[in-house]
C-alpha cells in the first residue's frame, strides 16, 4: 500500500550536519520526499507532539530537547512507508539498534538519536496535520 509517514530530523541531527546523510537512507530506499522544512519547533508543537509521554520521566527533557535548535519535518512517500522508515531508523536507543540503521549509526541516547517517524498510518496523519498544518 502506498502510505506517507512524516520524519523529523531531531536537533541533534542538524547540529551535528548529518541532515543529508539521513535523507540519503531514505531515498536510497525508494521513498519520496513530498513535503521538506526546517523549523524549530515550540514548546506547544512539542507538547502536542509528545503528549502520550507526558509525565515520563524522560518528558521534560524531551521537550528541553526537541525545541533548543531548529529540526527538519519531511513528509514521505512510497509502498508500506510508516514501517519501511521505522526500520531504516532502527530501535529508539542506539544500543539496540541494528546495525546498518539510522540510529545505529548516528545516535548518541535514547533522547538524542537524531530522527522521529511516526508508528501508524493513523499517527502519520495526525502528526502531518500537526507540523504541516499550513497544507490543510
Ligand atoms: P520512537 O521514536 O522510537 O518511536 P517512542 O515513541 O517510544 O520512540 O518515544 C518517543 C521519543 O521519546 C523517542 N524518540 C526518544 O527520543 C524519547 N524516549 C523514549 N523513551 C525514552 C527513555 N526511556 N529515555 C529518554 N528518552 C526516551
Amino acid at each position: 500500500m502506498m502510505e506517507r509517514t512524516m520524519v523529523l530530523i531531531k536537533p541533534d541531527g542538524v547540529e551535528r550536519n548529518i541532515i543529508g546523510n539521513i535523507i540519503s537512507c531514505y531515498e536510497a530506499n525508494g521513498l519520496k520526499i513530498k513535503e521538506l522544512k526546517m523549523m524549530k519547533a515550540t514548546r506547544e508543537i512539542a507538547e502536542k507532539h509528545y503528549s502520550q509521554h507526558k509525565g515520563k520521566d524522560f518528558y521534560e527533557e524531551l521537550i528541553t530537547f526537541i525545541t533548543r535548535s531548529p529540526l527538519v519535518a519531511i513528509i514521505l512517500i512510497g509502498e508500506e512507508a510508516v514501517n519501511r522508515v521505522r526500520a531504516i531508523n532502527g530501535a529508539t536507543s542506539p544500543d539496540d539498534a541494528a546495525e546498518g540503521t539510522i540510529r545505529h549509526r548516528y545516535a548518541r541516547s535514547k533522547t538524542e538519536n537524531c530522527v522521529h517517524a511516526s508508528d501508524t498510518v493513523e499517527s502519520a496523519e495526525e502528526e502531518i496535520n500537526l507540523w504541516f498544518s499550513e497544507l490543510k
